[in-house]
């Protein structure tokens, strides 16, 4: 068949609205396209010269544009599956395109994913794109692996494909409509890089080891600095510079192959980038890093403002029972030691563990305070087919509206009620950006570290409004009650 025009869609749980709001701050979540899917769009683009994107993160889709196109790759996140499902459905009535899900929650979930589309491909689709529209043009057998579809009213899948091993691809960000008009003049949406795949850790309620496996795929270092400057360079007003440049590094555990690590920042600091762009960098880390002193002060000299621990809990019974290595001392001398090299700990937190008891969002307020701890996510345990905890708490689960599972409770909590929960994940966030706090802030932060506060003292303010309002919803009583 002929394959002239393809269009690649990444469902926004929110769909893009224009309004003053999104100029300053992240109207209710911040908002960047998808990397993995812009990835996949620069490679379909070597076989097809019509190829675009569109996502709903910053612009609405123009229906017209897509409706005509032969091939329509949709990706989903658990937290935009609702949305994708409902696109996917809407698409399959109205256009001619084959339509294909793909990305983690529907190769996780390729038995749900399949009932609203014509294919699942599983996995990453770096090398299986290719495969995919070239076995379409050429008229070929879909038969390789990860493909998963239904015939004669019966599910077929094809086994999980092999993952790729050549991640060099630098995503050619102008495929995305609308994201470079977006990009210079919304300071909310920050250029972000992802050069590793692949962790060896096993937390239970991780999804990220279970789509991308154990064993950890980097970029070539050139690569990925190649990608860095690009990125920022994109990032660029035509007219004035941005007061500041920050780019976030959003590999979940960077560190993980030390030596590529030290490669990689080690040619960010004899590159010019540093100087020529004046950024700061943000990363993702586990507490371990905290204790190499080498990596530290690479981190520092290679213009990294921030590591983003995935400090997940501050009880040490709640590391034991989600299999998570590490322990309350060693985070706590891991903040210490990052921040004596001169560098901010962004904490990131998963409220809704069983040992958690009332009192748990002041007790994580004040961990943050005592240890200084700059900027946090508070994340409610996510339960996503395919992880331990969701096996562990099928049958404790409100519901499965995946639109919600993006930071509301939808589980009954073992010490809690879910709405208890909710209340608590409230008061953390109320806490940690309280007036004083952001009296503190403004008095005595740098520039740098005042801007990204106030941007999320905002965004958290939405995200509280948010969290409010889902409490009706949410039950009052223990389970069994
Ligand atoms: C950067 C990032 C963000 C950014 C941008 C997200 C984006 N647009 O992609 C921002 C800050 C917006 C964000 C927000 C949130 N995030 Co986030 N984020 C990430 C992070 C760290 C990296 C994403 C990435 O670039 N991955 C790397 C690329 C290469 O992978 P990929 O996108 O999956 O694409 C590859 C494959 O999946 C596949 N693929 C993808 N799509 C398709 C489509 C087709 C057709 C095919 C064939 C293949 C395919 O091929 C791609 C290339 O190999 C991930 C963790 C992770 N490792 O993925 C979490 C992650 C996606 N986030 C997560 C969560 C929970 C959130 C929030 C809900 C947090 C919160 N409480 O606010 C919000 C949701 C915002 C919202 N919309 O409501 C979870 C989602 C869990 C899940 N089960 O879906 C993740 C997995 C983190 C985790 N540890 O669990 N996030
Ligand atoms: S260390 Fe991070 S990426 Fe690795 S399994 Fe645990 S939560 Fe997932």
């Amino acid at each position: 068949m002929k394959i002239n025009k393809i269009r690649f869609i990444e469902p926004g749980d929110r769909p893009y609205k224009p309004t003053p709001l999104n100029l300053f701050t992240y109207d209710r979540y911040i908002r960047t396209p998808s990397h993995g899917l812009m990835t996949l769009a620069t490679i379909a683009n070597e076989e097809v010269d019509d190829t675009l994107m569109y996502s709903e993160s910053i612009s609405r889709i123009p229906i017209d544009d897509i409706i005509d196109a032969d091939i329509i790759f949709l990706s989903i996140f658990t937290f935009a599956a609702t949305r994708g499902y409902k696109l996917a459905k809407f698409l399959k009535k109205h256009s001619k395109a084959i339509i294909v899900l793909g990305g983690l929650h529907a190769s996780m979930n390729y038995k749900e994913a399949v009932k609203y589309c014509d294919y699942v491909m599983t996995g990453e689709g770096d090398e299986t794109i290719l495969q995919f529209i070239k076995a379409l043009k050429n008229n070929k057998p879909l038969d390789f692996p990860g493909l998963a579809y239904i015939r004669n009213k019966e599910l077929v899948y094809t086994g999980n494909p092999t993952p790729p091993e050549n991640i060099d691809t630098i995503p050619n960000r102008y495929l995305v409509y609308n994201y470079h008009k977006m990009a210079a003049w919304h300071y909310t949406i920050w250029p972000q890089v992802h050069a590793s795949r692949g962790c060896p850790h096993n937390c239970d309620y991780c999804a990220v080891v279970r789509h991308f496996g154990h064993k950890v795929r980097t970029r070539t270092p050139a690569n990925v600095v190649a990608d860095i400057e690009e990125a920022i360079l994109f990032h660029q007003p035509p007219i004035f510079k941005r007061l500041m440049n920050f780019l976030w590094i959003t590999d979940d555990n960077f560190f993980a192959n030390r030596s590529w690590a030290i490669e990689v920042l080690t040619l960010m600091i004899h590159s010019d980038i540093i100087c020529k762009y004046k950024t700061k960098f943000s990363i993702q880390a586990r507490y371990e890093v905290g204790f190499d002193d080498e990596i530290l002060d690479l981190l520092k000299k290679a213009g990294f403002a921030e590591v983003a621990m995935g400090i997940e809990f501050i009880e040490d019974e709640s590391f034991k029972s989600y299999h998570k290595k590490s322990t309350k001392e060693e985070i706590i001398d891991a903040i210490k030691n990052i921040q004596k090299h001169g560098i901010n700990v962004r904490g990131l937190f998963i409220m809704g563990s069983d040992n958690q008891t009332k009192g748990a969002g002041k007790r994580l307020a004040e961990f943050v305070d005592k240890y200084h701890i700059k900027g946090v996510l508070i994340q409610s345990m996510y339960f996503v087919p395919g992880t331990p905890v969701y096996d562990a708490n099928k049958d404790n689960l409100l519901h499965e509206n995946w639109s919600k599972y993006r930071g509301h409770v939808v589980h009954y909590p073992k010490n809690m009620s879910p709405y208890e929960m909710q209340l608590e994940t409230i008061d953390a966030s109320r806490r940690v950006y309280s007036l004083k706090n952001t009296i503190k802030a403004l008095l005595t932060y740098s520039f740098f570290d005042k801007a990204l506060y106030l941007g999320e003292a905002f965004w958290q303010m939405s995200v509280r409004s948010d969290l409010k309002k889902e409490l009706v919803n949410l039950p009052r009583t223990m389970k069994g009650e």
